[in-house]
């Protein structure tokens, strides 16, 4: 049994797994020349090239699990709403949800042939791989940030309007994205995903009351129906305010960020989850030997390494030397458990 699938069971390993959220992304020389000649829609739709990122970080290091390269926002093609990269701003919705009265304009059910390239890619990676390879897709109230803001926001300002003015339409608009999202974890299971990872990256603007109501329930649910058949991760950022209701979804493994230390992590989750994180990704920014000294730092608060799986709290970076990557192997590699 492979290192990752190993710690998300609770069984000890020489050293724990590896990975790295955003691994195959824009801090990766390849990745940059290869921009220069398609765009990120190009990139993450034709297969081959898909394919291509996905394995890019192992030319470089010893990864212990590969992640589809594709997107949370690409899930919105099913609904046959495109999503733009727009160089320097981020993504832009086509058709944004400005009202309740616009979610009856979202199609009554999803065209899942419109993702098929992200089930090609998963099957075609595994190919060429022995470690396990994760699928992914965003949760429900991320997914629909995106949606009503129409792209990146800073406050989840017009979706906390809609939350507090309209709370029953908007539970409306998370069970509709709530389905698709299991459904294409389900196809990418399928299609030979190992693992799946559900990111709740904007959760963190909520208020608690907020989140038990519009986060936590939505979590339970996926976790809930795509357990079966494969473990799942889950991460939300604000891990150290919302440990508790993640704790409740009952996942094979908590990701968290670095709003709490691990060793503090590791006591207030259950035994029978394992913890993934949580080196702050501005730390890679800086040099290679206060690197060390945080990935050290890091590693002494490990209680229970049987459970553990090296990440960091957020997506590596853009601009993240490579050299400093290596150091976080060699440092898990000198690591006396
Ligand atoms: O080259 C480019 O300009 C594209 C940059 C890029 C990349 C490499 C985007 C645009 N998406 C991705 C790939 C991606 N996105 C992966 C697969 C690669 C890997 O992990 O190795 C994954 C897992 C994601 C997930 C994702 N996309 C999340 C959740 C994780 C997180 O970072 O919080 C989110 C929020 C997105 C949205 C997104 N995609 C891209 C951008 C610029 C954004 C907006 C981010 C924001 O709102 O701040």
């Amino acid at each position: 049994m492979s290192k990752l699938l190993k710690a998300l069971k609770g069984i000890q390993e020489e050293k724990p797994p590896i990975w790295m959220m955003r691994q195959a992304g824009r801090y990766l020389p390849e990745y940059k020349e290869l921009r220069k000649r398609y765009n990120f829609h190009e990139m993450s739709h034709q297969v081959e090239l898909a394919v291509q990122v996905t394995l890019m970080p192992f030319r470089h290091f010893p990864l212990d699990a590969a992640i589809i390269f594709s997107d949370i926002l690409t899930l919105f093609e099913a609904w046959n709403i495109a999503v733009e990269m727009v160089e320097t701003i981020g993504p832009k919705i086509s058709s944004p949800i400005h009202t309740p009265a616009d979610l009856y304009r979202l199609p009554v059910s999803a065209d899942l042939s419109a993702l098929n390239h992200v089930y090609d890619a998963i099957t075609e990676v595994k190919k060429h791989i022995t470690v396990p390879l994760l699928g992914f897709c965003g949760a429900p109230l991320t997914l629909a940030s995106y949606l009503i803001e129409g792209g990146s926001s800073p406050d989840l300002k017009k979706t906390r309007a809609w939350i507090q003015q309209d709370p029953v339409s908007f539970h409306l608009l998370l069970e509709k994205l709530c389905a698709l999202a299991i459904t294409h974890l389900k196809g990418q299971i399928n299609a030979g995903a190992d693992a799946v990872q559900i990111f709740d990256s904007w959760a963190c603007h909520l208020s608690d009351e907020e989140f038990n109501l519009f986060c936590a329930p939505y979590h339970q649910k996926m976790v809930q129906s795509v357990q079966k058949t494969a473990p799942v991760i889950l991460f939300t950022r604000g891990s150290d305010r919302f440990l508790d209701q993640l704790v409740n979804a009952q996942p094979t493994a908590i990701s968290v960020d670095w709003s709490l230390n691990l060793s503090d992590a590791f006591k207030r989750i259950p035994k029978c989850i394992s913890l993934q994180g949580n080196l702050d990704p501005h730390l890679l920014l800086q040099d290679c030997k206060s690197v060390k000294v945080a990935v050290e730092n890091l590693l002494k608060q490990v209680e229970e390494p049987y459970r553990y799986i090296f990440n960091l709290g957020h997506g590596i970076l853009p601009g993240t030397p490579l050299e400093n990557v290596h150091q976080i192997f060699e440092c898990v590699d000198a690591w006396k458990m």
